[in-house]
């Protein structure tokens, strides 16, 4: 039976790829592909956890510790606690040794905790089959080529710099007039996906867009955009980290990207390392805990590459950075309680609202999940006054599965249409 399922989604997959190498992989194509495949074939991306890590070799915990507020919830970022799930007063996420020795102190309530082949087991997941759903390095970088090249009139692809292990940080820009890296006075608006490595699916959203942007290219309301706009699409902000999250073919919950630290641990928060309020609330200092700042601002060649390339563009106005997982629409400030100056925060509001009510996510100042400095959307807004929203995207976890991917790229489509809606300028949204 097993057999007869990869049978046929490898004949699902290749018949994909022989359409692919005739450069005419659609949005549909891909989408087909991905709800062909049976449901237990797509039980997948959950190459699970490994051996390794089911014997718990990188002493990592997942905790459930009590913290009633925003303000709490920035001290346990603060001890190197990643946290992935807020259930009132819970909050719940990995801890590596150095974080639980200052959890066993009195400041905090530790209520549960497991290890990880405990919590994998928890969430009733399996060593899956395949993962053929989700778009690899390769298979992106393929994708975007093949895109790129079969709508050269309206698309370019280059690279904006170069990751800890060498691999490009790919940039898809949707321009009827300028190509590559030519400066263009349209108003910009930008796409990013994967700044955490584990979270997969918000690759998948971005990429899926810019198929769907193809796919639609001659629709009124899509072609006028890309008459009139600037659009910049990067799924992939850390290919380091999601190839090494899914190499072994077992999922190793890795967050960030692969440069090695002073410690000799791996990697560097991303969403900690841009420079607004860099290292302050809601980041850990602490090399190998999962929200590290890294050593100072911008250490990171990848987020390097993102302060290089906003900074030349200062035509952009509009982006969403995809993160996963909680439904929400987050907004500036994420680094203070402060708010941004009324009449942005109109703004804000309003379109994120707007973007909410296409997704069914729930809109809100950033602070309001936890602090947590030095991220890529507050140093956006702060350096280019660019409306710039974090979306955690659907699941119940960072590997739901391929069968989520449908529902959650279409609903997001729609928002991010939305969004060029109101690029060529953001304050006709109120
Ligand atoms: O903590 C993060 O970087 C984001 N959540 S995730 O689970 N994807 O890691 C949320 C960033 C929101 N920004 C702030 N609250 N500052
Ligand atoms: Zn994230």
């Amino acid at each position: 039976m097993k057999q007869l399922i990869l049978s046929l989604a490898l004949l699902s997959f290749l018949s994909l790829r022989a359409g692919a190498e005739e450069g005419n992989t659609s949005f549909n194509q891909l989408l087909k592909h991905i709800t062909t495949v049976s449901p237990e074939a797509l039980a997948v991306p959950e190459p699970s956890i490994d051996k390794s890590l089911a014997q718990n070799a990188d002493g990592r915990f997942w905790v459930t510790v009590k913290a009633s507020d925003a303000r709490a919830r920035t001290r346990l970022l603060e001890a190197g606690m990643d946290i992935v799930e807020i259930n009132g007063e819970n909050s719940s996420g990995f801890a590596g040794p150095h974080t639980m020795d200052i959890l066993s102190s009195k400041a905090f309530i530790v209520t549960n905790r497991m290890t990880i082949a405990e919590y994998a087991a928890s969430q009733g997941k399996d060593f899956p089959a395949a993962d053929s759903a989700y778009h690899n390095f390769k298979e992106t970088t393929d994708l975007l080529k093949q895109m790129a090249a079969a709508n050269s009139d309206i698309a370019s692809l280059f690279s904006i710099g170069k990751t800890v292990e060498g691999r490009d940080i790919w940039c898809l820009r949707i321009n009827s007039s300028a190509k590559g890296e030519t400066p263009s006075s349209k108003p910009g608006s930008l796409y990013i996906g994967n700044h955490h490595a584990r979270e997969h699916l918000s690759n998948e959203v971005p990429l899926l867009f810019a198929a769907w942007l193809f796919d639609h290219k001659n629709d009124a309301d899509i072609k006028k955009y890309i008459n009139t706009l600037d659009i910049y699409i990067i799924p992939m902000l850390n290919p380091d980290g999601a190839e090494f999250d899914i190499k072994t073919g077992s999922y190793q919950y890795h967050r960030k990207n692969m440069s090695t630290n002073s410690d000799k641990s791996r990697g560097v928060d991303l969403n900690r390392n841009y420079d607004s309020w860099w290292c302050e609330a809601g980041a850990s200092t602490y090399p190998g805990s999962d929200t590290y700042c890294g050593p100072k601002a911008f250490s990171e060649p990848e987020s390097q590459a993102v302060k290089r390339f906003i900074e030349a563009r200062r035509n952009l106005k509009t982006h969403i950075s995809y993160h996963t997982y909680a439904s929400e629409i987050l907004y500036p400030w994420g680094g203070s309680d402060a708010d941004v100056p009324a009449k942005d925060k109109a703004i804000f509001e309003k379109v994120g609202a707007e973007m909410g009510k296409l997704t069914g996510y729930l809109s809100h100042k950033s602070s309001e999940m936890y602090i947590a400095t030095g991220d890529s959307c507050d140093w956006a807004y702060a350096s280019g006054g660019i409306f710039a929203f974090t979306f955690e995207l659907d699941g119940r976890g960072f590997y739901p599965g391929a069968a989520i991917i449908t529902s959650t790229v279409n609903k997001n489509i729609k928002a991010a249409v939305y969004l060029l809606s109101v690029t060529d300028n953001p304050y006709k949204a109120i």
